[in-house]
């Protein structure tokens, strides 16, 4: 790796740990960037050299993008993961950090912001062929006749979405006309308020669909493959619970042609990095909502199913290297699932912060353990409660789900709550296990 010898985490938890063991294999340096709040964080005790960049509040060390790049300039790294969350979709980090001279591992900074506005985003995916969710062309303006007149056009029941919003922030679904004018202003300033961007757009409400993304891998030569699809489906509160490779009930021949779309779109906009577009999936139709511009949390059930390492993949092209891989390469096998271990009351989803008096992570064929938990391990409780992702994969389904059953019945876990009872409670769940179940599937049965 002659253009990436030393790599700053800034991240924490289990993603900087999977970077950190992926910059290993590769013989590059590491370089921890972590709080105070982080000095016993796993990937800090293992990395080659630490530095601290602030207090425990993310806002002033995670987020604070000074004292990231401060923290490469005085260790000397070359390049900067930013796993996900924190300043991983940030394209003023991405510019700043290759300003300084550093290498930004994930896309060029405007393909950041393209896909951070999600009109624009939108607009270029439909541009290079990606099937879209109907609705307004670009952003809504303030006439209400005209904004009515769309609605109709569209069909009640209509959704408005934040241009700046995403992942399930600064959106409202609109059932009839009558509520339409207040529901519109209402958004316009929560987005104004939330994101200092009041541009809304327009689009139909989709009342029951799942949510399947596919993951993408460019370089920066012109070639880009897709990896198949993930089914995230089973979520609360836009809090993905479980997630599987492939999805249940996508063909192959649905799977080649979706995936050929999403990757030769990738290429016509000049992507590169690791990329996932995500789409809704309703009666048979797939319709592009957003793209994320980095490695995901779900990234080990893809895999998992396709043998490629996605985070030794994310360096090796932020190295310039050209993917060893040909879309004839890349072959789904078997199924893969993910369980999201968080510290919560298992029932009311409040964080449980503590200290991790026992853990024993389970273990025996096709179970991998994402996890930077050890034995008096102590969860802060500054960040994200996600402390485990238990990995299981076999050659169907449901042996994957099995071998899941067993796997949350090995983990132990004491000193704090976690929602493993929920876990276990889902992948005993008839109509999980059919396969299949839409977005809004666990919160109904919640009785939310
Ligand atoms: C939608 C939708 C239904 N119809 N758009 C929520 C997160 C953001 N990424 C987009 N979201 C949705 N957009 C249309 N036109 C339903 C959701 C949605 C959702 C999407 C994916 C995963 C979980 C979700 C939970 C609630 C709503």
């Amino acid at each position: 790796m002659a253009k990436l010898k030393k790599v700053l985490i800034a991240n924490r938890g289990e993603i900087a740990l999977r970077i950190l063991r992926a910059c290993r294999e590769l013989g590059i340096s590491t370089v921890a960037a972590h709080s105070t709040a982080d000095r016993q964080q796993s990937h800090v005790l293992l990395a080659d050299e630490t530095v601290c960049i602030g207090p425990p509040p993310s806002s002033a060390s995670y987020l604070n993008m000074p004292a990231i790049i401060s923290a490469a300039e005085v260790t000397d790294a070359n390049a900067i993961h930013p796993g996900y969350g924190f300043l991983a979709e940030n394209a003023d980090f991405a510019e700043s950090v290759e300003q300084s001279g550093f290498v930004f591992i994930g896309p060029k900074p405007e393909t950041i912001r393209l896909m951070g506005d999600k009109i624009s985003a939108k607009e270029a995916m439909r541009r290079v062929g990606v099937p879209c969710v109907p609705g307004s062309d670009g952003a809504i303006g303030r006439d209400p006749d005209e904004n009515l007149a769309m609605a109709r056009d569209i069909g009640f029941p209509v959704i408005v979405k934040a241009a700046g919003g995403g992942g399930g922030r600064g959106m409202r679904v609109i059932h009839k006309e009558a509520s339409l004018q207040d529901a519109i202003a209402l958004t316009r300033q929560e987005a104004d308020a939330a994101f200092g961007n009041a541009t809304l757009y327009m689009e139909k409400y989709l009342e029951g669909p799942r949510h399947i993304e596919f993951q993408v891998l460019a370089d920066h030569h012109g070639n880009v493959i897709h990896l198949g699809e993930r089914d995230c489906s089973m979520q609360r509160r836009h809090q993905k619970v479980i997630e599987e490779s492939p999805a249940p009930d996508i063909s192959q021949s649905q799977r080649q042609e979706l995936g050929k779309i999403c990757a030769d779109a990738c290429r016509e906009i000049g992507y590169r990095g690791a990329g996932t577009m995500e789409f809704l999936y309703e009666n048979g139709g797939f319709f592009f909502i957003e793209m994320n511009t980095r490695v995901q949390v779900e990234h080990p059930v893809t895999e998992m199913v396709t043998g490629i390492d996605l985070v030794r993949a994310q360096l090796q092209i932020a190295a310039g290297e050209p993917l060893p891989w040909k879309q004839e390469d890349i072959e789904l096998r078997g199924h893969a699932i993910e369980c999201r271990v968080n510290a919560e009351d298992p029932e009311k989803f409040i964080p449980a912060p503590g200290t991790v008096t026992q853990w024993h992570p389970p273990g025996g064929p096709g179970v991998r353990v994402d996890s930077h938990l050890y034995s008096g391990y102590t969860v802060p409780p500054y960040y994200d409660s996600l402390i485990a992702k238990l990995i299981t994969f076999a050659e169907t389904r449901e042996l994957a789900l099995a071998r899941m059953r067993n796997t949350l019945d090995e983990v132990v876990i004491e000193g704090i709550h976690t929602n493993v009872p929920l876990l276990q409670d889902l992948c005993n769940d008839q109509r999980f296990l059919e396969g299949a179940t839409e977005i809004h599937y666990l919160e109904k049965r919640l009785g939310l």
